[in-house]
């Protein structure tokens, strides 16, 4: 069954961000509460966009939604300092957005994640930048499962991020992103695929009929998580029926559920 990693709590956002300057603690835990209604399976947190206010701001955060989110959280820092703290203030297994092959987070990230409990999210990402080809990508996704292998996890427990590029200035990002995560899935079939999808459709008009239409290609192709917002019932409801289609729903049962509770609709 795909996985809705929800969006929302991220400070990048202006009325989150308005949030945290205003400790309006309410705000964020009622849009906690309706990104988990929505059918959010992870509820992301991401305290990156008050410069020099990170850590303070992940902690509030936590304080304020470890308590009530009865989901696991996902704690997105690119910093290892700042993922340490926010490990230690939740209630059950996180997930860990992110580790890469940038060597400074790397180094730091692997004995870090040795012996924990949790899932986590590897960007094909090193200090060369982003990646050129599917091969590239397909690459340093190997690496990234050998190197979490051999401090314990799983690789049920890995959600490899490909990386979405803009289709707006290259053409070929669209195939280059397919086709590595069908190479991926078939040479690691238990890991997980993920990643955000908006950077796909960055400098065109009518965005999200973009990222719609790319989600679906990339559940065929084995993407089977994505970070979106859970309350966008267009994305949710495209996602609920491909899954269908996918054969990941015995007897149409959530999509027939959903479709009764109004949330799809042709
Ligand atoms: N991979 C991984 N983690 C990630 C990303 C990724 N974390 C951050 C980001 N990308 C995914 N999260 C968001 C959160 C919010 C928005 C987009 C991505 C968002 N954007 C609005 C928009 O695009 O229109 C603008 C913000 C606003 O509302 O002011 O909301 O790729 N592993």
């Amino acid at each position: 069954m795909f996985q809705v990693i929800g969006e929302r709590i991220n400070t990048s956002r202006k009325k989150v961000q308005a949030a945290v300057a205003e400790q309006d603690a309410n705000y964020i835990q009622a849009d906690v509460a309706r990104q988990i209604d929505a059918g959010a399976d992870f509820i992301d947190v991401n305290a990156g966009a008050r410069i020099g206010h990170e850590k303070a701001d992940m902690q509030w955060l936590l304080d304020v939604i470890v308590p009530i989110a009865t989901v696991p959280i996902c704690l997105d820092s690119p910093d290892p300092a700042i993922l340490e703290m926010a490990y230690a203030m939740v209630d059950k297994p996180p997930m860990i957005n992110s580790i890469s092959l940038e060597k400074e987070r790397f180094d730091t990230m692997l004995p870090f994640l040795k012996g924990k409990t949790c899932k986590i999210i590897a960007l094909c990402m090193d200090d060369a930048g982003m990646p050129a080809s599917s091969d590239a990508i397909v690459t340093r996704a190997e690496k990234l499962v050998s190197a979490l292998d051999d401090v314990g996890f799983k690789q049920a427990d890995i959600y490899i991020d490909p990386l979405v590029q803009p289709i707006s200035t290259d053409i070929t990002k669209g195939n280059m992103v397919l086709d590595a995560v069908r190479q991926i899935k078939a040479r690691l079939p238990d890991v997980h695929i993920t990643g955000g999808l908006s950077n796909i459709s960055y400098g065109l008009p009518e965005r999200k009929i973009i990222n719609r239409t790319f989600v679906t290609l990339m559940m065929a192709a084995g993407m089977d998580a994505a970070i979106i917002d859970p309350l966008d019932p267009r994305i949710m409801a495209t996602i609920r029926t491909a899954d269908m289609l996918l054969g990941n729903d015995d007897f149409c049962m959530r999509y027939l559920k959903a479709v009764r509770a109004g949330l799809i609709k042709s």
